[in-house]
């Protein structure tokens, strides 16, 4: 992206409408809105907004309140490790100027109805976009609600609202997630002012420790309540359909297209695709932490073949995906990461709509999809076997899964969790009858 529109410190910027999020650069670009800051947005959107410089930033939590008053008791500063497969480098992130909770929603209308607020990044989770329509506990309807105090106010600089969440198309998907929770005026006001962007976002973030804690006090002074810690890789695709002004995000690598869609699918496919395979095969193969899983010799076999056909899946070329597979596969083993595959298994309901249905129907249906088809089964099974071990399984359609994996009968248990993932009636027998076999067929360990 050249147009230096996007970038320039310009008039409309004007440094006098800052000031209600803390200390703002008085040369500050604009103001970037981030919703949803958990592990994920810390080690890579708010990195990449650090490099790119130059802008102010508020961010929400998600639902722990926490983040918000340890990151301003730190005045929004944190320590970001970076774990190669040799060693870490350790950096203090200081790009966040005030952070609020979820529930302040007047401060969130404060900010989206200044006109110096250009950009809003958003890393909700899958299931924040089908969190429905009430603010209390959807972020989605608390940006329509602020994108309302925005219109009331008569901004008419444009506002770029960023989707960075592991979704194909997820730009679409949240514009129609914040217009479903829209009142009317706002969705006729929304075209004109308001773009959404869709991302490609890759970095793995696995959960930090207290051992992360002691590392970013040693090596830096920060007594740091909330340290992140990821690999070297970072990747960050972004639709180039700013009207108005967004940070130079380019500076920190990230690449401005407008063709995000292959990005995603790639991603989706290759890389979230076996991780969830593995995420579920892996544990129940004894496993614990991906390394380990893609270690394993029958889970790796799984992986492969759910490699090959989600890559036939993609209009790209071989030596591409080779060189793709390759490289997910050296993240993959990564021994200092410690990913655990417990954080990977979180919200499988949602997770596998779009990183597994896919590829079955692409291929035209579950006999030419083993893979996927795997990575179902090693998901109905885990669940059954978790919930009927007594935990709570976390998913946001818990309760529906602990019911289903209640079930005696095999076909109705997997009938009743296929259900969960928007397959049901006569369509849904072919992938039942594949799923309750292949359950049978997984490695244990
Ligand atoms: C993982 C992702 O949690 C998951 O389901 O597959 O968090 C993955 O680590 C990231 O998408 C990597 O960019």
């Amino acid at each position: 992206m050249t147009e230096p529109a996007s970038t320039a410190p310009t008039g409309a910027a004007a440094p006098e409408a800052a000031g209600s999020a803390g200390a703002a650069a008085p040369e500050a670009f604009g103001r970037l809105v981030h919703l949803g800051i958990g592990n994920f947005a810390r080690a890579h959107t708010l990195v990449a907004t650090q490099q790119a410089g130059g802008w102010e930033v508020a961010v929400f939590t998600g639902r722990s309140p926490a983040m918000a008053e340890a990151l301003n008791s730190q005045s929004g500063k944190y320590g970001l490790v970076v774990r190669g497969p040799e060693r870490d480098e350790v950096e203090i992130i200081d790009v966040i100027d005030e952070a609020f909770a979820a529930s302040d929603v007047e401060a969130l209308d404060r900010l989206i109805a200044d006109p110096f607020t250009a950009v809003v990044t958003l890393t909700i989770t899958e299931k924040g976009y089908s969190a429905g329509n009430d603010p209390a506990t959807s972020a989605t309807a608390r940006l329509a609600g602020a994108l309302r105090a925005r219109r009331e106010a008569g901004i008419t600089e444009p506002i770029a609202l960023v989707s960075c969440d592991n979704l194909s198309g997820n730009g679409a998907v949240l514009k129609k997630a914040v217009l479903d929770a829209a009142d009317e005026e706002t969705r006729a006001w929304f075209d004109d002012h308001v773009d959404v962007i869709s991302t490609m976002v890759d970095r793995i973030t696995p959960s930090a420790s207290e051992e992360e804690k002691d590392l970013v006090l040693r090596e830096t002074g920060l007594a740091d309540q909330v340290p992140v810690v990821t690999e070297p890789f970072t990747e960050w695709v972004v639709q180039d359909a700013f009207r108005g002004r967004r940070p130079e995000w380019e500076k920190a690598g990230a690449q401005l297209t407008d063709d995000v869609e292959l990005h995603e699918l790639r991603k989706l496919r290759l890389l979230n695709g076996s991780h969830s395979l593995m995420a579920y095969a892996g544990q129940l193969a004894g496993c614990e932490r991906v390394d380990e899983a893609i270690a394993h010799r029958e889970v790796r076999a799984l992986v492969e073949t759910l490699w090959s056909e989600a890559r036939s899946t993609l209009p790209l070329p071989e030596d591409e995906l080779d060189a793709y597979t390759t490289a997910l596969e050296e993240r993959f083993r990564n021994p200092r990461l410690a990913d655990a595959l417990i954080r990977i298994a979180a919200d499988g309901s949602e997770k596998l709509q779009v990183r597994a249905l896919p590829v079955i129907a692409e291929r035209g249906g579950p006999d030419k999809a083993p893979g996927a088809v795997a990575a179902i089964a090693a998901w109905t099974l885990w669940v059954t076997e978790r919930s009927r071990d007594g935990h709570e399984v976390a998913d946001p359609r818990a309760e529906d899964i602990a019911q289903a994996a209640a079930l005696e009968d095999d076909t109705a248990r997997v009938t009743a969790l296929v259900a969960l993932l928007g397959v049901e009636g006569e369509s849904a027998d072919a992938l039942v009858a594949k799923v309750a076999a292949e359950e049978k067929r997984l490695p244990r360990g």
